[in-house]
């Protein structure tokens, strides 16, 4: 079998592409988006990447050829069949088992990936030579294989970018390691499309169902009530029955809840003591799901919800963290995980956020996966699923209007 990603502007060029080089019997097994920034200059380009497949019984020795693939100059191929008009399809079978082959890896990833970084980390730590005052961001240089002057250049222009963008050292490091196992000679274009795979990699999206009952926890002000409002017109929109529980006292913060809730018809329960959370459960058991939105820790008022929010952490829901994009303390975001067992991570601010630096740095200390985003103060439209994708366009400097960041 003969698999190859393809990049281009559009998925019928690709599959253009594909047929021409593949044959009527490839299979496209998996597409994603990328935006790039073309060479660094202005003009922005949003590009797919196709992934297809096909047996190397179906090809020509030419198109063998043209695939890179080795060939065995007196063996013989099976040619194709031009009147079999099998077509180059998204096969949805191909599609589903590229699914959960992707989901079976970011499991392993999540899994093996704190193991992973220390292996190379260490490798990096025996081959980098000491380091020079002001280049520790260069790329260090490879005996075996000598990066070439025009490939420095480039990627001397990656670094940068990223050290712009907040990057830590560490991980542009870890992109250092992974570009050295690259064969040379890529162009401008494939180091940065290297680069973007390299950063959409190191984000784990939330792949399971939200599950029934979750509660949202984090920093003061970090978008933990908005989340959950968000989340519910969202479960709302999907003709789902959606109750919202709040552990915030804050007479304001009810009464700007309760206006949200009665808007999109969904019930809103306070929670004051273990027994109203326990009867608030019995009254919304049936429901498909249950938010919860906690109090901030400056924001607890009694040593009941205090204990109430340990024991929802405990037992009863499964916690998300909410950070806002913008202002991640890293030191008491560690301290916030080892209190909760988190399930994931929201982000909020996201459409404030013009470097990616302090989002990358800390899903790479913390190897989480990401749920949703917040993507502004609308409680009924600003949520989207988190996705690379987007953190890649902040990383390289490219918004949704294609401008630069
Ligand atoms: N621009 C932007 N603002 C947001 C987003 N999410 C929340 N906010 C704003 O951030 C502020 C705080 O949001 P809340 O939802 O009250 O935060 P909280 O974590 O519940 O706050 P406490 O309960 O007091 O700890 C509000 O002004 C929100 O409108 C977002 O995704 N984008
Ligand atoms: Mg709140």
């Amino acid at each position: 079998m003969i698999t190859k990603k393809y990049l281009s502007e559009s998925l019928s060029e690709a599959i253009e592409t594909i047929k021409k080089e593949m044959g009527q019997k490839a299979s496209i097994t998996a597409t994603r988006t990328l935006k790039v920034k073309k060479g660094f200059l202005r003009s922005a380009k949003k590009c797919i990447e196709v992934t297809a497949k096909v047996d190397e019984s179906y090809l020509t020795r030419e198109q063998l050829v043209m695939l890179g693939a080795e060939v065995d100059l007196v063996g013989e191929k099976k040619m194709p069949d031009p009147s079999d008009g099998v077509r180059v399809s998204l096969s949805k079978e191909a599609r589903e088992q590229a699914h959960k082959a992707q989901q079976q890896e970011q499991i392993e990833r999540a899994d093996h990936f704190k193991k992973e970084i220390e292996k190379e980390a260490a490798e990096i730590a025996n081959n980098t030579p000491e380091p020079q005052a002001e280049t520790t961001a260069q790329p260090p240089p490879v005996k075996d294989k000598p990066v070439q002057e025009e490939t420095q250049e480039i990627l001397a222009g990656i670094d940068a970018l990223l050290k712009e963008q907040g990057i830590a050292d560490d991980l542009i490091a870890l992109w250092h390691h992974h570009f050295k196992k690259m064969s040379q000679g890529l162009s401008q274009d494939d180091l940065l499309n290297e680069c973007v795979g390299f950063f959409l990699d190191r984000f784990i999206p939330f792949e399971t169902n939200l599950p029934k009952i979750a509660s949202f926890g984090g920093p003061a002000g970090s978008g933990k009530t908005s989340l959950v409002l968000k989340l519910a017109f969202l479960i709302k929109k999907q003709k789902k029955k959606v109750a919202i529980f709040t552990l915030d006292g804050n007479l304001g913060v009810i009464e700007q809840m309760k206006q949200a809730a009665s808007k999109m018809d969904c019930p809103l329960c306070v929670i004051y003591q273990i027994r109203s959370f326990q009867n608030a459960l019995k009254e919304y058991g049936d429901y498909d799901h249950i938010l919860i939105d906690t109090a901030s820790v400056s924001a607890k008022e009694t040593q009941e919800i205090e204990a109430l929010q340990k024991r929802l952490v405990q037992m009863e829901a499964p916690s998300f963290v909410v950070l806002s994009a913008r202002d991640i303390d890293n030191e008491r975001t560690v301290k916030l995980f080892k209190n909760f067992e988190v399930l994931g991570l929201n982000f909020t601010r996201i459409d404030e956020l013009y470097t990616a630096g302090i989002v990358y740095n800390l899903l790479h200390k913390a190897r989480l996966p990401v749920a949703y985003f917040g993507i502004g103060t609308k409680i009924d439209e600003d949520i989207e699923t988190a996705s690379g994708e987007r953190l890649v366009s902040v990383l390289f400097g490219l918004q949704d209007d294609g401008q630069m960041g």
